[in-house]
């Protein structure tokens, strides 16, 4: 099929630390892995918008790299996909501001994560641009006119408003982006904290030993599995109300493996818990292994790394080009 021929996905991924975890791959980078077959993807590390929180220069060009050797050792493929870096494409900026100019206050007062966020550092501490974020969002996805988008349900109400806000553009000023539809699959695994399974796995959350990370070593991640929090009871049974820790170390073994759950829980029949967490442990630990080791050899040879991105960059550029170079004129901007 030719890349005319295919639907055009595109999403984005903050690089706010040195390495994903386990939540991140199995709710987000995985889906976009399997869409790189039969789709035109462009996947970008979004770093103008990690520019939100704060960080020093040296973590900041570290975390960069380190989110593309790990997008490509997961399986993302330069061959298949176009991944690049945000900033590396003027055009985000261009029509970011754009979309400010289109949305309303109240409307970007109504964001969930802005509201969540902000909080959290408290509404004087926060930036302006974490209140912009959206509509910096709102760009990446139409500069590429995508048709999907794939995100984890938390990003809902970004992809309504980047869709309403395409709409009333084309309203007020003549067609000029794909409406793109949000692609959230409600099979894609939610992994919770190990120590704290009612919450989900994040790299914010601050519970070191809760969070499995890619980049981590065998033997941490094995023994953070096996330090899990695990429920009352000794039967390993899926039952998210009643056993938490047990059904997140189930989702995360059978997304993984492979098996289905109730395989698993056949497996284990009349073992303890014990054993269960070591066949965890063990699985993570094996299939996280190569490609840890693939990441870190991606690292060694920054010029190889450098080049993909830089290639991944023409590309995008390229079509980001058309889209701002159509919105000016449809705006009556002089050329
Ligand atoms: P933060 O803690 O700063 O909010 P995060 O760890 O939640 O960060 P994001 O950068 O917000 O990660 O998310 C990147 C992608 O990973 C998103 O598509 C999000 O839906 C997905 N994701 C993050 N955490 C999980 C999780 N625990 N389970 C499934 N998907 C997740
Ligand atoms: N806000 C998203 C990251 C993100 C994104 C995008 C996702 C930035 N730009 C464009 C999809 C499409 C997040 O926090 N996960």
């Amino acid at each position: 099929m030719t890349a005319k021929a295919m639907k055009r996905v595109l999403s984005g991924i903050q690089p706010t630390s040195d390495s994903f975890h386990l939540g991140n791959y199995l709710g987000a980078v995985k889906q976009w892995v399997d869409l790189q077959d039969g789709h035109d993807a462009f996947y970008c590390i979004v770093d103008l918008h990690a520019l939100t929180i704060e960080t020093d220069p040296a973590h900041f060009r570290k975390r960069t790299l380190a989110s593309a050797a790990q997008l490509l050792a997961l399986g993302i493929s330069p061959e298949k996909s176009t991944l690049f870096i945000q900033s590396q494409v003027p055009q985000h900026n261009q029509l970011g501001w754009i979309m400010e100019c289109l949305t309303g206050f109240g409307e970007a007062s109504r964001m969930t994560q802005f509201k969540d966020k902000s909080s959290k550092s408290g509404s004087d501490r926060a930036v302006v641009g974490l209140f912009t974020y959206p509509m910096l969002q709102a760009a990446d996805i139409l500069l590429y006119q995508a048709d999907y988008v794939p995100v984890g349900e938390d990003q809902r109400q970004h992809i309504e408003l980047t869709r309403d806000l395409a709409q009333r553009f084309n309203t007020k000023y003549g067609q000029t982006f794909q409406i793109p539809d949000a692609y959230i699959l409600k099979t894609a695994a939610k992994i919770n904290d190990l120590q704290d399974a009612t919450s989900k796995m994040s790299k914010s959350s601050g519970s070191v030993a809760g969070v499995i990370e890619i980049m981590d070593t065998p033997e941490s991640n094995a023994k953070k599995i096996k330090s899990a929090t695990t429920d009352a009871g000794r039967e390993v049974r899926f039952d998210e109300k009643e056993k938490p820790g047990i059904s997140n170390l189930l989702t995360i073994h059978s997304a993984l493996s492979g098996q289905s759950i109730q395989a698993i829980e056949k497996d284990f029949e009349g073992k303890g818990y014990g054993d269960f967490k070591s066949a965890v442990a063990d699985v993570v630990v094996e299939y996280f292994r190569p490609i840890r080791a693939r990441a870190l050899e991606l690292l060694e040879d920054e010029a190889n790394l450098l080049s993909i991105l830089h290639d991944g960059a023409d590309k995008a550029h390229a079509v980001a080009s058309q889209t701002v170079a159509q919105t000016y004129a449809n705006l009556g901007v002089v050329k």
